[in-house]
């Protein structure tokens, strides 16, 4: 029996894809399919798994996603290279997720910036595999990817014919990056399991409104006035696109804070993204500089490098530019980083009076176990770009803000900022989700449109993607834009339609 060169490894095969002549192709594939062009190869390169037309499939749907004759015919483009994004895309027919990079280069032949992809097959089953091996996967690709490039350039290959030829030559580089891929997986963080799982904690010292923030994403008001402290470490799920996700309430009274620490594999072991809370009004720097170095040395021990959300909480309107208020913000911002070492992390200043403070914080950490943000957020920004949209932002049916773009610091004049355009829009978007989904189900999707000013408006698109409702919201100094949305938003709708199923799951 011939060892084949795939067969114990979790990533079952790789394509590399390029926007050629005659629209995407697959450049090389590896391992190379039998019925494919090359011919003559020992039996160990050579897979039943894959048809060429599975990876001309790959290439297509993964090329596509960056074809946009806008921002190819820009000004922009010297950007472009430097664009290197990963993505996550659904292949059901070949029971397949797609591990890809994403990014461009300089065509000599058409003169112009043009897409280009290389994707790694995981088994749908194995998916857990690449959240968890996802930042070692990245360099390793990146590289490959690049020296890919390299060869196209060198060669002057534009189509998969021209690429044929060549392939036998870099035959031993695929070999060498699958071994590195082998290496990866041998080393797996948890064990593979099929569905993903999601842990977030949300600690800090008592009284800095750790359960009121949890309160006011579910909407749970009424709650506020008669909570007390909470005595024990507490958990609830939230459902989110698919994906269970566990939060746990931990509360801040000392002995718990000693409890959490020495029970830190029940804890702190295995969390995705850590919210630490700080009262802006009462800032208690040196208890905090003490837990918060604890925590840090735990995950030290554990190699884990947990993204922190820093959300610096009771910053009320009222007092928000009280200088003590100010005093204590930067405070708190300049000792936190002193102790954080290598940590992620993001600082958010909220109030439980401000629903879209509390929303936009804890959905950035919800954001950064996409792996399909930065591509969503890339697409989404191509097309604000092209319609002359200031800001738009993704929500989920909760509100949860699952992309975020913004063109003001590059327009002159004045603009709401997307916290404003989601502050004003959020009552008529929480009364038209609801009337959306109890009073009118048969009622697909559609722009309204909200005027705030003679020359602000905004335009919010309700869309149906599988079993989940999104809202798109559009802020722009254009009356005429529903239309344009009414007669754009479906094809940017179907482009990002793989993107959203694979946001999180
Ligand atoms: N003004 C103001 N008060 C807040 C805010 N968030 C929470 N509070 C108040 O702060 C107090 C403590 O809030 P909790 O949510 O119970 O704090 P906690 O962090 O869960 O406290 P423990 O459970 O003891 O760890 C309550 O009286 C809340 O009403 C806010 O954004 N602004
Ligand atoms: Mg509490």
């Amino acid at each position: 029996m011939v060892q084949k060169q795939t067969e114990n490894l979790i990533i079952k095969g790789s394509v590399f894809s390029i926007f050629g002549q005659m629209g995407p192709e697959a450049i090389f594939g590896f391992p190379v399919p039998k019925d494919g062009r090359i011919k003559d190869l020992e039996e160990e390169y050579i897979t039943s798994d894959f048809t060429q037309q599975s990876y001309m499939q790959v290439a297509i749907k993964s090329i596509a996603l960056l074809l946009s004759d806008y921002s190819l015919e820009s000004s922009e483009e010297d950007h472009l290279e430097k664009n290197e994004i990963f993505g996550v895309l659904p292949y059901p027919d070949i029971h397949t997720i797609g591990f890809t990079y994403f990014t461009y280069y300089f065509s000599k032949n058409s003169q112009r910036y043009s897409p280009i992809t290389l994707t790694l097959f995981i088994p749908e089953h194995h998916r857990s595999f690449i959240y968890d091996s996802l930042p070692r996967l990245k360099e390793p690709t990146r590289k490959f990817a690049q020296f890919l490039i390299d060869t196209i350039k060198q060669y002057n290959i534009t189509s998969e014919a021209e690429g044929t030829p060549i392939f036998p030559q870099i035959l031993p580089n695929f070999v060498e990056f699958f071994k590195k891929l082998q290496s990866i997986q041998s080393k797996p963080i948890s064990p593979v399991t099929k569905h993903r799982r999601i842990k977030i904690l949300f600690t800090g010292l008592e009284n800095t409104g750790k359960t009121s923030f949890l309160l006011t994403i579910k909407r749970n008001f009424s709650a506020l006035p008669s909570l007390l402290p909470t005595t024990k470490p507490t958990q609830d799920t939230l459902d989110f696109l698919g994906t269970t996700i566990l939060k746990w309430d931990i509360p801040g009274k000392k002995e718990i804070r000693e409890e959490i620490i020495q029970k830190s594999d029940i804890f702190i072991f295995e969390t995705d993204v850590l919210y630490y809370f700080i009262d802006v009004q009462n800032p208690r720097i040196e208890e905090n500089l003490e837990f918060l170095t604890k925590i840090l040395d735990i995950c030290e021990e554990n190699k884990q490098n947990i993204p922190i959300i820093f959300i610096l909480t009771k910053f009320d309107e009222d007092i928000s530019q009280q200088e003590n208020i100010l005093q204590n913000l930067s405070k708190i911002k300049n000792k936190m980083i002193s102790i954080l070492r290598d940590h992620p992390y993001k600082f958010f200043h909220t109030s439980i009076f401000s629903i879209y403070s509390v929303l936009n914080a804890f959905s950035f950490g919800l954001r950064q176990l996409s792996p399909n943000r930065p591509l969503l957020e890339h697409i989404l920004r191509d097309f604000i770009v092209e319609h002359e949209i200031i800001s738009s932002l993704l929500l989920n049916e909760n509100g949860l803000v699952i992309a975020s773009v913004e063109r003001k610091h590059e327009m002159m004049g004045k603009y709401l900022s997307v916290n404003q355009v989601f502050e004003i829009a959020a009552p008529q978007f929480t009364t038209i989700a609801h009337q959306f989904s109890n009073l009118h189900p048969e009622i697909k999707g559609g722009v309204s449109k909200y005027q705030f000013s003679n020359t602000d408006f905004v335009f919010l698109y309700k869309f149906q993607v599988n079993e989940f409702i999104f809202f798109a919201l559009f802020y722009s100094k254009n009356s005429d834009c529903a239309e344009i949305l009414e007669k754009e938003f479906p094809k940017f709708q179907k482009k990002i339609h793989n993107l959203l199923i694979l946001y999180i799951k």
